[in-house]
């Protein structure tokens, strides 16, 4: 089922539900999610991840809650990099780095909506097109994000874009989960597996150093289920080095049935995550400035977690990282599905 709402006059807001009581709100603005709410084991609604009460407050946006993110999601070190001997200059704002698309990237502007509905699905193809110069970025960008929930409790995002010029590209989804349901507890006793054995090493500013590290012996094994609170306390220096916890950049190891996999057993839910990017930024909220007002409780640190399923935009200074750059006349074309279930069931 789809229905609409107007917000503050100036948004729209779209709610998708599925015939087992899932469902998903998504604006216009940002294409955030600003509400998920899925069943517990006793079959409670409540709400998985973060979102403002007041959603003036989706105008700043500190958090990037539920956002698609864009042009390039992470960090692009010293805001600028060069394409074939051609340098580009972008925005930074984060510290001399350029976050998240920049100030106005794609989770700040209206996107155009065009709404679905087919006998097992609800769903909105969302559409924006960014312009040659956009942000600091070069060529003509259309992209394209349809968020699809099904009646096999699957929320599927499915990106595309093309350019008509050579630029980097990568888009994700910047949602926090909060599996304990209307943020009861924080998401230090979230269980996480994960299909992979490296990530990429950080510096201090955040910005991966080009080293991969093997998981093997570190709070960053999820190759069998680990305790998502194992590296907050841990003295490991990756761990310490970005507020004591994750924000990292894992690369998966293959193209599995599904890379990544969270529970929460009080409430019973799991959630699994398949994708067709090379890896994600796990980020546990290590950084998350207290005292905002949300649909349930207030922003303290460890309040959610964000699965960025993405490339890595450290390949623009590194070689030997999967490229992000997208050529004239190719297709981007990525998707990440999850799926939203009880333990067991
Ligand atoms: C994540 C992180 C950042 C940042 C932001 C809000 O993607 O990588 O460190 O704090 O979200």
């Amino acid at each position: 089922m789809l229905s609409t709402s107007e917000i503050n006059g100036k948004w729209k807001e779209y709610r998708l539900s599925n015939k087992n009581g899932i469902s998903v709100s998504v604006l216009d603005y940002g294409g955030i999610i600003t509400k998920l709410m899925v069943p517990d084991k006793n079959g409670n609604l409540e709400n998985v991840v973060l979102g403002f009460k007041d959603y003036q407050e989706y105008e700043s946006n500190p958090f990037y809650f539920g956002a698609i993110i864009g042009r390039v999601a992470g960090r692009i070190q010293g805001a600028s990099f060069s394409i074939e001997d051609k340098a580009y200059h972008l925005e930074a704002n984060n510290n001399a780095n350029h976050l998240h698309g920049g100030p106005k990237g794609f989770h700040q502007v209206i996107w155009n909506v065009y709404p679905f509905e087919n006998e097992d699905a609800v769903g909105l193809t969302l559409t924006h097109t960014s312009a040659d110069g956009d942000r600091g970025y070069p060529g003509n960008v259309d992209v394209s994000v349809t968020y699809t929930l099904n009646n096999h409790n699957q929320l599927i995002l499915d990106y595309a874009a093309s350019s008509d010029q050579t630029t980097p590209l990568t888009l994700t989804n910047h949602s926090y989960f909060n599996l304990s349901g209307n943020a009861k507890e924080n998401i230090t006793n979230h269980y996480v597996k994960m299909d992979s054995s490296k990530f990429a090493e950080l510096d201090h500013t955040l910005i991966p150093t080009g080293k991969l590290i093997d998981v093997t012996g570190t709070p960053f094994d999820f190759r069998k289920y680990q305790k998502i609170g194992t590296g907050f306390n841990s003295s490991f220096e990756q761990n310490s080095l970005v507020g004591n916890g994750y924000d990292h950049y894992f690369i998966f190891d293959h193209a599995s049935e599904h890379q990544v996999i969270v529970d929460e057993p009080h409430s019973g839910r799991i959630m699994k995550v398949k994708t067709n990017q090379p890896g994600m930024v796990m980020y546990t909220a290590n950084n998350m400035a207290e005292g905002y007002v949300l649909l349930e409780g207030t922003t303290k640190k460890y309040q959610g977690v964000c699965f960025e399923t993405q490339g890595l935009p450290a390949s623009l200074h590194h070689p030997g990282f999967p490229s992000i750059l997208l050529m004239p006349g190719k297709k981007y074309k990525k998707q990440t599905v999850f799926t939203l279930n009880i333990i067991n069931e």
